[in-house]
C-alpha cells in the first residue's frame, strides 16, 4: 500500500512508462518506503519532488551499427538514461546483455540515484547499455562494437556531465576499447570521463574488487551489529562475474566459506569451499562456463535445471548475478534451511513476492542500493584521483572503501531507527538515499 500522496505518482509512472515492468518494480519499492517522509515534509510534496524524481532528465536511444567477423552488418540498440544530476554528474554503469531494453536501463538508473546518494559522494544517477550479446563474440567484434557504441555516446558524456563505467557484460576490456575511441574522437586524454579503467591508463586500485569487497564489508557490519562475524559461516553467492568473484574473495578473507556459485546456465556446489583461483581461470581468463569447474575439481557437483542455487543450505545468501533471480519459492526455501541474512550484491535480484515473504520472517534483508554501492563509490574515488592527477595505493583505497561502506551502514541503520523501524535496512536505505537528493533538488529550484 502506498501513501495517498504517492499513489498518484506511481499511477503516473505506470501510465507514462508502459511495459517497463522492472522500472515499475524499482519505483514501487522506493515509493513504498517514503510514506513517513511525505507525511513529515509537505515541502517535498509542494515542490513535486516525487513526480520529478521518477522522470529522467534525459533519455538517449541510438543505433549501433557494426561489422562482424563474417563481414555481416549487425545492428544493436544503445541507451543512456541520464536520470538525476542534483548531486553531481550523472554516474552509473553500462550493461551489454540481450535482455537490455529501456525498462531495464531505467530501473538501473533509478536505483543508481539513491545508491550514489547513500555513498555521500558528489555523484548523480544514470545508466546505459545495449542489447548486444557479447557471448561467443571475438575480441575484434567486441572492439568494433564498443567503438561504434562510443561514437554516439561520446556526444553525451564528459567528466562534468556523465561518467559511465562497467556493469553486466562490460569490464576492463570493453572500457578500454570505449576509452580508446573516446580519446581518438575528442583528442583529449580526459581520464575522468569513464571509470573502471585499467591501472596503466588512469584506473584506480580496488575498483575491480570494489563491488564484491564492499558488499561483504556491508554485510560484515550487519553481522557485527548482531554480535556475529563471517567466521565459520556457510555462504552461497550466485553469479560468477565481477561482483561474485570479489565477494567470494572477501568472504574467504573474513573466515567464511562460500559453498556454491553459478552462471546463467547452472550452479556448482563445493562443500570444501569454492576454489577461487580455478573459478577466476574459468570465468575471468577463459570466459567459459561454470560447468567446467566440476571437471577440474574433485568432490564438486553441478546442477543445471530443476532446482536453483538457493536450495543449497547456507547461513548467508548473496545474490550477485541479475535482477529477479531470487523468487518467492527460493525465499521460502532459504527460511526453511535456516538462512539468517540476505544481501543484494546485484541490482534488485530479489523479487517483490520474495521480499514480502522475507518481511514476515526473521531473516535480515539488506538491499542492493546500500550493499553494492562500493563499486560506484570507488568509481568516485577514481574520479578524485583523475581530477588531481594522482594515484593512490591499494591499501589507502581499500581503507576508504571500507570507511564508506561502514558509513552507508550506519546511515541506513540510524535512518531506520529515526523512522521507527529499527533493523529495517530497506526503509533506512530508501529514506536516507532519497532525502539527500530531495534536499539538493529543492535547493536547485524547479529545473
Ligand atoms: P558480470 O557480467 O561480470 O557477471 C554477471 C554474472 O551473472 C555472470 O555469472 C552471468 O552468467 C550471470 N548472469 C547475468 N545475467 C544473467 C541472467 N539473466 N540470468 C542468470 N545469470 C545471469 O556482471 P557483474 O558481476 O558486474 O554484475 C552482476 C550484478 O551486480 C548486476 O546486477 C549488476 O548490475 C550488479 N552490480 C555491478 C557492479 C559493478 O561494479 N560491476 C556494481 C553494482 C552492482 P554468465 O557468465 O552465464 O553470463
Ligand atoms: O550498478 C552499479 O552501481 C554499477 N554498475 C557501477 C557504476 C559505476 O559507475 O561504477
Amino acid at each position: 500500500m502506498l501513501h495517498e500522496k504517492l499513489q498518484p505518482v506511481f499511477d503516473d509512472v505506470l501510465h507514462r512508462n508502459p511495459g517497463e515492468s522492472e522500472f515499475h518494480q524499482a519505483t514501487y519499492e522506493v515509493l513504498e518506503s517514503l510514506g513517513p517522509v511525505v507525511a513529515k515534509r509537505p515541502d517535498y510534496v509542494d515542490a513535486q519532488i516525487l513526480s520529478r524524481i521518477v522522470e529522467p532528465e534525459r533519455q538517449i536511444i541510438f543505433r549501433v551499427p557494426w561489422v562482424d567477423d563474417s563481414s555481416r552488418v549487425q545492428i544493436n540498440r544503445g541507451f543512456r538514461v541520464q536520470f538525476n544530476s542534483a548531486l553531481g554528474p550523472f554516474k552509473g554503469g553500462v550493461r551489454f546483455h540481450p535482455s537490455v531494453y529501456l525498462g531495464i536501463v531505467k530501473f538501473l538508473g533509478f536505483e543508481q540515484i539513491f545508491k550514489n546518494s547513500l555513498t555521500g559522494l558528489p555523484i548523480g544517477g544514470g545508466k546505459g547499455g545495449s542489447d548486444f550479446d557479447p557471448k561467443g563474440r571475438s575480441d575484434g567484434e567486441i572492439m568494433r562494437f564498443c567503438q561504434s557504441f562510443m561514437t554516439e555516446l561520446s556526444r553525451h558524456i564528459g567528466q562534468y556531465t556523465d561518467v559511465p563505467a562497467g556493469d553486466v557484460g562490460v569490464g576492463g576490456r570493453e572500457l578500454g576499447y570505449m576509452f580508446g575511441q573516446w580519446k581518438r574522437l575528442t583528442n583529449n586524454y580526459e581520464s575522468g570521463v569513464l571509470t573502471g579503467k585499467g591501472l596503466t591508463w588512469g584506473g584506480s586500485q580496488v575498483r575491480k574488487e570494489a563491488t564484491g569487497y564492499g558488499t561483504v564489508y556491508f554485510l560484515d557490519e550487519v553481522l557485527k551489529a548482531r554480535g556475529e562475524s563471517f567466521e565459520g559461516k556457510k555462504v552461497v553467492v550466485s553469479g560468477s562475474g565481477n561482483v561474485a568473484i570479489y565477494a567470494i574473495e572477501k568472504v574467504n578473507q573474513l573466515g567464511g566459506t562460500v559453498i556454491a556459485a553459478s552462471d546463467s546456465a547452472g550452479y556448482v556446489v563445493d562443500e570444501d569451499g569454492i576454489d577461487l583461483e580455478l573459478l577466476k581461470d574459468i570465468k575471468e581468463v577463459r570466459r567459459s562456463r561454470i560447468s567446467e569447474y566440476v571437471d577440474r575439481r574433485a568432490g564438486a557437483s553441478y546442477a543445471s535445471n530443476g532446482t536453483t542455487i538457493w536450495s543449497v543450505p547456507c547461513d548467508i545468501a548473496v545474490p550477485c548475478a541479475t535482477q529477479n533471480e531470487l523468487g518467492e519459492d527460493d525465499a521460502v526455501t532459504l527460511i526453511r534451511n535456516g538462512c539468517t541474512l540476505i544481501g543484494e550484491g546485484a541490482n534488485m535480484p530479489v523479487t517483490q513476492a520474495a521480499l514480502r515473504v522475507l518481511a514476515e520472517s526473521e531473516i535480515t534483508f539488506a538491499p542492493g542500493k546500500a550493499v553494492n554501492a562500493g563499486g560506484v563509490a570507488t568509481s568516485a574515488l577514481e574520479m578524485q584521483q583523475n581530477a588531481s592527477r594522482d594515484s593512490w595505493t591499494f591499501e589507502h583505497t581499500d581503507a576508504r572503501l571500507n570507511e564508506i561502506m561502514r558509513g552507508i551502514h550506519s546511515r541506513c541503520a540510524e535512518t531506520a531507527e529515526e523512522y521507527g523501524r529499527p533493523g529495517d535496512y530497506v526503509t533506512g536505505a530508501n529514506i536516507a538515499g532519497f532525502n539527500r537528493v530531495a534536499d539538493a533538488m529543492l535547493a536547485l529550484g524547479v529545473i
